[in-house]
C-alpha cells in the first residue's frame, strides 16, 4: 500500500471541549505521523472556500458559521493508506451512526458539530492540504 497524506482538522467543538490532546493522542496511537500542524481560526470566507462543494446544500450557512466560530487545528497526517484509514478512525459523519470506539462516536454531539474533519480522497487531500499549508511547512522524514 502507498504512503499517503490526508488532512485532519480538529474542529472548533474539539478545541472548545479541550480535546486537542485526547484526539491527537488517538490519531498518533493509530499509527499516523504528524507532518504539519497549526492552530488557526477560519473566517466565513475561508470556511466557505474550504467547504465550497457544499455551497448549494441547505446546511451550508450553519456549517460556515460553526467552522468559523472558534479556533481549529489543521493537521497533515502521513501513513500507508492514510485517507481511508483516518476516515475509519473518525467514523461516520453522523456520530449517532458512527461505529463504536470511533472518534466521532466518542466525542461528537451532532452531524453539524462532529469534532474532526478528514479528507475523503487522495485528490481532495492534496487540495485541502494546500489550502492550509505550503509544501515547506511539511516536515518530512521525521523519526
Ligand atoms: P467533513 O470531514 O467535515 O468533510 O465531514 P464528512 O466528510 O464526514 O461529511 P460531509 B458530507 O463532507 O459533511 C461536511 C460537513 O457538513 C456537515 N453536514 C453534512 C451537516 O451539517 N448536515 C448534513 O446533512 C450533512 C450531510 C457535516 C460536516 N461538518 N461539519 N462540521
Ligand atoms: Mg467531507
Amino acid at each position: 500500500m502507498a504512503v499517503e497524506r490526508t488532512l485532519a482538522i480538529l474542529k472548533p467543538d474539539c478545541v472548545r471541549k479541550n480535546l486537542i490532546g485526547e484526539v491527537t493522542r488517538r490519531i498518533q496511537e493509530a499509527g499516523f505521523k504528524i507532518v504539519a500542524m497549526k492552530l488557526t481560526r477560519l473566517t466565513q470566507d475561508t470556511a466557505g472556500g474550504f467547504y465550497a462543494v457544499h455551497r448549494e446544500r441547505p446546511f451550508f450557512g450553519e456549517l460556515v458559521d460553526f467552522m468559523s466560530s472558534g479556533a481549529c487545528v489543521p493537521i497533515v497526517l502521513e501513513k500507508e493508506n492514510a485517507v481511508a484509514d483516518y476516515r475509519t478512525l473518525i467514523g461516520a459523519t453522523n456520530p449517532a451512526q458512527a461505529a463504536e470506539g470511533t472518534i466521532r462516536r466518542l466525542f461528537a454531539d451532532s452531524v453539524g458539530e462532529n469534532i474532526v474533519h478528514g479528507s475523503d480522497s487522495t485528490e481532495n487531500a492534496k487540495i485541502e492540504i494546500a489550502y492550509f499549508f505550503a509544501e515547506s511547512d511539511i516536515v518530512a522524514n521525521i523519526a
